[in-house]
């Protein structure tokens, strides 16, 4: 049976996986951390098992592997691309030394490790149309050079220390429980929020801009089926390409005006999120993971607009 610890539980995947985790494995399986407790967060600490862990205290965290005899680690605290920009410093920290306590507790205490890494790996000398899954990986951000360093770290640690180490190349995520923490791509989940609200949306991202994207019910989806996947058809372990859609804000828009016919888009760009937008994937290669563990999204633009304006519309 599983036991898993989630890290950053509290973030935009961590608290839709974990309510997922809790279903799939049983609340007492699933240890919930984050390093502060958020207000806002209250079902989620009280559906089960709730410790407050910094990935940078490798102390903590291990007294909390051994505390409750975790087998799997889902190491979700990590800083993004916009807001590591500001704090090149820390996101490092959070991000490498983050994972490498988590490597560390794992090789001792004999945990599988599941760590998402980003589109934010590829770089401008990447090709940017159906990008292949082994490919020229030169960043410039520092969350991407994090998140290369990172695949390569985890693929280490299998091939040296036989952890069983497991990890998606995720592009933005869109949902409408939490929001996201500093990214690239969070225009993507504002622009909903705006429609409802007020019908218009200022993106911070240029019109003909596109970059993958993938609605959470989906990204959930594709955490647990490789966590559960065969490891003898695992060749990609650490860094699977995995998207299920492709859009501009203008597409987005689009396919909300469906819904709300009045709602406008207009544009006030930001200089670093662009250059960070311009310098990843218009879309991916995902044929990797569909073969290898049978990945498959269910909801492509429009099936995701309609879940989303119907469920937000409802929460707010
Ligand atoms: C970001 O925009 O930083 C993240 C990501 C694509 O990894 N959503």
């Amino acid at each position: 049976m599983r036991k898993i610890l989630v890290t950053g539980a509290l973030g935009q995947i961590g608290s839709e996986l974990t309510r997922g985790l809790r279903e799939r494995y049983g609340a007492a399986n699933v240890i919930a951390s984050s390093r502060r407790i958020k207000p806002g967060h209250e079902d989620l600490i009280e559906s089960g098992v709730f410790e407050v862990v910094n990935v940078t205290d490798a102390q903590q965290l291990a007294e909390t592997v051994r505390k409750y005899k975790i087998n799997t680690i889902v190491n979700l605290a990590a800083v993004l691309s916009a807001v590591g920009e500001e704090n090149p410093q820390r996101a490092w920290n959070v991000n490498m030394n983050g994972l490498y306590n988590v490597l560390e507790v794992a090789r001792e205490e004999n945990c599988a490790v599941f760590t998402p890494s980003s589109i934010a790996v590829f770089g401008l000398l990447t090709p940017k149309d159906n990008t292949p899954q082994d490919t020229i990986q030169r960043p410039n951000t520092i969350y991407g050079v994090t998140k290369v360093a990172g695949e390569l770290l985890c693929d280490y640690y299998f091939h040296k220390y036989g952890v069983d180490t497991r990890g998606l190349r995720l592009p933005g995520l869109i949902s409408y429980q939490t929001l996201p923490g500093g990214g690239t791509t969070d225009y993507a989940v504002h622009i909903y929020y705006e429609a409802l609200k007020h019908k218009k949306y200022t993106s911070f991202i240029a019109q003909g801009t596109k970059m993958d994207m993938m609605y959470m019910p989906d990204a959930i989806d594709a955490f647990i089926q490789l966590l559960e996947a065969d490891p003898n058809k695992l060749i990609h372990r650490n860094a699977f390409n995995v998207t299920a859609m492709s859009f501009a804000p203008e597409d987005i828009a689009a396919s909300i005006k469906k819904i709300i016919p009045e709602f406008e888009l207009d544009y006030a760009v930001d200089p670093v999120r662009q250059a960070i937008a311009d310098s990843w994937p218009n879309s991916m290669d995902d044929s990797a993971a569909r073969e290898q563990w049978g990945w498959e999204p269910k909801y492509d633009l429009d099936a995701m607009t309609k879940d989303m304006l119907a469920k937000l519309k409802a929460r707010l």
